[in-house]
């Protein structure tokens, strides 16, 4: 058998463990608790002749503040580069949880949005057109109740086909975050693809955006690159022109950016209803 190798990646409570636990059939603890490690859950699932291991990663909202589950989230991705990316979204609460779908559209990786909770956008009066949506940003959108095990195989089998390449919908688009923006990551890219040797893991628009939005970590993961300096320097260039041009702080601009493209994408998509239905009328 074939084996593919996935990494659920979402907000807190989107239902990352639940789904884990239904695909893999462990019995890790669902729900908010205190005091846990900060590691990887580590399971398996098989369907037809593939053979899933599936890595049920910490609860973020981002993967750009420095935080530990921040990081080991964004670190996993990167590092053990797993197959498919499945992004765990909570559809009652969509604004925010896209916003770490755009920053994983910006790391360039396969990826299945996993539309969780889809029995509460259905008991409210929304029309959601999800594969608009899914063809928009080139990341093909399952529904699930993952509570219920609903749309897990569905879910699986579209993993197998992104992992195969055989969706026509998956393509990698650039969010754009505007022309002087546009400006300020390609020169940066520039700078970035001057060292031949640089560690491949990243891609360099995602990179660049990074280091626009001052990220240590990023600054700390350049440090290898032969141009380091020059790179660094490009950068902190481009945020000062950036700020002194638009007048808001470099990663401002970005966040703002995100938050914009995901408003206009639900704009398109997104419909919500005059009233939430009446129980029981
Ligand atoms: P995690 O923080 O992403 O791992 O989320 P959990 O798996 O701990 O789930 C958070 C809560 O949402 C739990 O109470 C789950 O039972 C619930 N939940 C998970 N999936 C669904 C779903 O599809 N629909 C509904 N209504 N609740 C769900
Ligand atoms: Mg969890
Ligand atoms: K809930």
């Amino acid at each position: 058998s074939k084996n593919i190798s996935v990494a659920l990646v979402g907000n807190p409570n989107s239902g990352k463990t639940t789904l884990f636990n239904y695909a893999s059939g462990s019995k890790e603890r669902v729900g908010n608790y205190a005091g846990v490690t900060i590691d990887a859950k580590e399971g398996r699932f098989r369907q037809n002749d593939f053979s899933f291991r599936i890595s049920d990663l910490p609860g973020t909202y981002s993967i750009t503040e420095y935080s530990p589950e921040e990081l080991f989230v964004r670190n996993h991705i990167a590092e053990r580069k797993p197959d498919v990316v499945v992004n765990v979204v909570d559809a009652s609460n969509l604004e925010r949880n896209l916003y770490l779908t755009t920053q994983l559209i910006d790391m360039n990786i396969k990826v299945v949005i996993a539309l969780n909770m889809y029995d509460e956008l259905q008991q409210k009066d929304v029309k959601f057109d999800y594969k608009r949506l899914g063809e928009m940003i080139g990341i093909p959108i399952v529904p699930t109740v993952a509570s219920k095990g609903k749309g897990l195989k569905e879910l699986f089998n579209k993993i197998i086909e992104v992992h195969e390449e055989r969706d026509p919908i998956v393509r990698h688009i650039h969010i754009n975050y505007g022309a002087d923006i546009e400006q300020a990551i390609s020169t940066i890219q520039t700078e970035i693809k001057k060292d031949e040797t640089r560690n491949k893991n990243y891609s360099t628009r995602y990179l660049s955006i990074k280091l626009l939005e001052d990220d240590k970590n990023t600054q700390e993961l350049l440090k290898s690159n032969t141009n380091y300096e020059d790179v660094l320097k490009v950068a902190n260039d481009e945020i000062g022109r950036l700020e002194r041009l638009l007048g808001d702080k470099s990663e401002t601009l970005i966040a703002d950016a995100k938050y914009g493209f995901i408003a206009g994408a639900l704009k398109q998509t997104y419909k919500p209803g005059a009233q939430t239905r009446r129980e029981n009328s």
